[in-house]
């Protein structure tokens, strides 16, 4: 039933962001530089020196969300976040093309990489993100959410989101911007 015919776009190459231009030669040394000073001498992040690159700015447990995070910006699933992959989730995650933005979106809400977004992966990646900023809603609460959600994007009504559905829904309802504009800021 889900349209699992049109994948969402796989994060975009570094070459494409640097010749686009969405990084400059200052943001490209200060990212370097962040990179070098968590990884130590080696080429790649791991998860615990991920977070703590992500884990400052916030007053609640920001290690579920990061969690999320670090799987969607480890595009080989090699378990490890290596410079190309950081730069890429930066720029995905922080584009101001909406394309790029969601498709980032999109892989951090399919937890499980099947290309479909279920309410289960929705409520996991929802109470991540609550925690963060220490908050604690209630199980109805939280279902109320998702219920919304899926009655806006699930327009087939299969229970699934599609890349085609989260990418044409997401677009046209801003409340839903808010709840998925949650990208952690390193300063
Ligand atoms: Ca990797
Ligand atoms: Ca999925």
């Amino acid at each position: 039933m889900g349209n699992r015919t049109a994948k969402a776009p796989g994060p975009q190459s570094l070459s494409d962001f640097v010749k686009k231009k969405e990084f400059t030669q200052e943001e490209l040394k200060e990212w370097s530089e962040i990179f070098k000073r968590h990884s130590g001498n080696k080429e790649y992040l791991t998860e615990d020196e991920f977070t703590e690159v992500y884990g400052m700015a916030f007053t609640g447990d920001p290690r579920p969300f990061i969690k999320h995070m670090f799987r969607s910006f480890d595009s080989n699933r090699d378990g490890v976040v290596d410079y190309k992959e950081f730069l890429t989730g930066i720029g995905c995650s922080t584009s101001e093309d909406t394309k790029t933005k969601l498709s980032w979106a999109f892989q951090m809400y399919d937890v499980d990489g099947d290309g479909l977004i279920t309410k289960h992966e929705i409520i996991s990646i929802i109470r991540a993100m609550q925690c963060m900023i220490n908050q604690h809603p209630t199980d109805e609460e939280i279902q109320q959410t998702v219920n919304d959600i899926f009655r806006n994007l699930d327009r087939n009504n299969d229970s699934q989101i599609s890349w085609d559905e989260f990418y044409k829904g997401v677009q046209k309802d801003p409340k839903l911007l808010e709840v998925l504009d949650c990208e952690p800021q390193t300063v």
